[in-house]
């Protein structure tokens, strides 16, 4: 278990990185014996230093959560993080490439809770029962890692490369519909570049939320009413820079797009 100062310090190392839009080596690099509970305490105190500036807790993700995502880079499981409401953009909004290092989306299904979620024992019933509605969603990741070069632990520390994200207006129910055939089309100024559909999440995009359940619920956590969960990147990220506009379809779910300036 490392040092509460050491945890402090790649915390702060961490959030200054992000404030200032500058990369970092990977600290496993400086620290080989990182377990995952040091590596999640570094998440920890990291969000604890952005809530004391004032930042409100709205939901949590799941990352790495598809084959395609994990081929991509080059790892063999899922990984969790929060969400903030200083990561969210209105939907059709601006995202400043300014602050951010070298930012990917990632097109995703959203769940928005309509009951607390608790585990352990979650399973994708659990998710579904206690889902108000799904949106489409579109997570912009930023490493603050050099050229997005990781390990699982490091990125776990890093907010598992949580930047900002945008969900669309159009809420669709869960019921009556099956979210592994629900097909999604990313479009980059204009021109398709990634397609999929809701399985490509561990076979279905509720196991994600169900295992971010139970790794909350091993902690003592769960996921309240009202939360918005991004249930990880159905295909592999996209590289975006300023002037480009991304826009995500999700069958039945309508849109949503952001705008990077
Ligand atoms: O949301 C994600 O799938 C990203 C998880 C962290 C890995 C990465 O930066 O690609
Ligand atoms: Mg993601």
């Amino acid at each position: 278990m490392m040092q509460a100062s050491t945890i402090a310090a790649l915390a702060t190392r961490l959030d200054d990185c992000a404030l200032q839009a500058r990369d970092t080596t990977k600290i496993t690099d400086e620290h080989p014996d990182m377990d995952w509970a040091d590596a999640y305490a570094v998440q920890d105190a990291l969000r604890a230093r952005q809530m004391e500036r004032g930042a409100r807790l709205v939901g949590c993700k799941a990352g790495l959560t598809s084959f395609a995502k994990m081929r991509q880079m080059g790892v063999d499981s899922p990984v969790f993080g929060y969400l903030l409401d200083t990561h969210a953009v209105p939907d059709g909004g601006e995202c400043r490439c300014a602050e951010l290092i070298h930012p990917k989306v990632e097109p995703e299904i959203a769940f928005v809770l309509g009951r607390e979620l608790k585990g352990p024992g979650c399973h994708i019933g659990a998710v579904l029962a206690a889902t108000d509605f799904v949106l489409a969603g579109i997570e912009v990741i930023d490493s603050r890692y050099r050229d997005f070069k990781f390990d699982l632990k490091s990125v776990i520390a890093d907010n598992t490369s949580a930047a900002r994200f945008v969900v669309g207006g159009q809420p669709m129910p869960v019921y009556g519909r099956d979210l592994r055939t629900t097909g999604i089309v990313l479009e980059k100024n204009g021109v398709p570049v990634a397609f999929g559909a809701g399985a490509a999440v561990l076979g279905h995009p509720a196991t994600a939320v169900a295992m971010l359940a139970n790794h909350l619920g091993a902690r003592g956590e769960s996921l309240p009413a009202g939360s918005v969960v991004l249930s990880g990147g159905i295909t592999e990220a996209v590289a975006v820079a300023a002037g480009d506009h991304v826009h995500l379809r999700v069958q039945g779910a309508g849109s949503t797009s952001i705008r990077f300036v």
